[in-house]
């Protein structure tokens, strides 16, 4: 496939609610299977692959069909740290934290179409992050989750309302994020999330995806939706 412009990119970043952090190990379904059903959520704009463990290799294989998934429904991809697999996998970007790659030197390494993202964790870093050439920001972590080891407490909704109002970019908040939590975020100021556990570790990650969106359509200043295509939509039919 043609690779995507930088334009058509940062469109569709910026119509991207729910960004999907996929790790095998939190799945309750087989992975792929998860992905899907959480996939068939329009409002999952963007797939993050966050695979610590994997070679080199196996992160290759499963970013291709990865790539195949997000192209069947037109979400994005982006590599969690593997910032010299973007160009080999197709991938949209890749999202950096404070023990990866600058993202001044990822911007050199792979120029200005492919999408960065920075892991924030308060309002300076988040202030910073468009002056380090980020596209996007996490901003966490909110709640507890055992997806990561967390070398800073949870902020919660009051980390939000202290960094929200500084950002020039947009931010995901991430970390614990299910449906039972996500209006206090919502309320907060938060119109986009990430989010592994809470979609993926479910019996049901449609029906999560659909409750996470319907918590995120409430935001008052929220995120324009994707137009429908009339005719010939690509892949699956999503809701919501
Ligand atoms: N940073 C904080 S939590 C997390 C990252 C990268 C991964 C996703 O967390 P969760 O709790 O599975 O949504
Ligand atoms: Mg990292």
């Amino acid at each position: 496939m043609k690779p995507a412009t930088g334009t058509a990119r940062r469109a569709r970043l910026a119509t991207s609610r729910i960004c999907l952090v996929v790790t095998e190990a939190i799945c309750r379904l087989p992975w792929e299977e998860a992905v899907g059903l959480a996939l068939g959520c329009a409002s999952v704009g963007m797939v993050q692959l966050r695979e610590k463990k994997l070679s080199d290799a196996a992160f290759v294989k499963r970013a291709k069909r990865l790539r195949a998934m997000c192209d069947a429904v037109g979400a994005l991809l982006i590599l969690n740290d593997r910032a010299h697999l973007v160009v080999k996998t197709g991938a949209d970007g890749v999202h950096l934290g404070e023990d990866d790659m600058s993202p001044l030197d990822a911007r050199a390494l792979l120029g200005p179409t492919v999408l960065i993202g920075v892991s924030t964790h308060d309002a300076q870093e988040l202030e910073a992050a468009p002056r380090a050439g980020a596209d996007y920001a996490g901003l966490g972590p909110c709640f507890p989750t055992t997806t990561k080891t967390l070398t800073r407490a949870p902020g919660g909704a009051a980390l939000l309302k202290e960094a929200l109002p500084v950002a020039r970019l947009p931010v995901f908040a991430i970390g614990g994020i299910d449906s039972d939590n996500v209006r206090l975020l919502v309320e907060a100021g938060a119109d986009r999330i990430a989010v592994g556990a809470g979609l993926l570790g479910r019996d049901d990650p449609a029906t999560a995806a659909r409750v996470l969106a319907a918590a995120l359509d409430a935001h008052p200043r929220r995120v324009p939706r994707r137009k429908k295509k009339a005719k010939h939509g690509r892949g699956r039919h999503r809701t919501s």
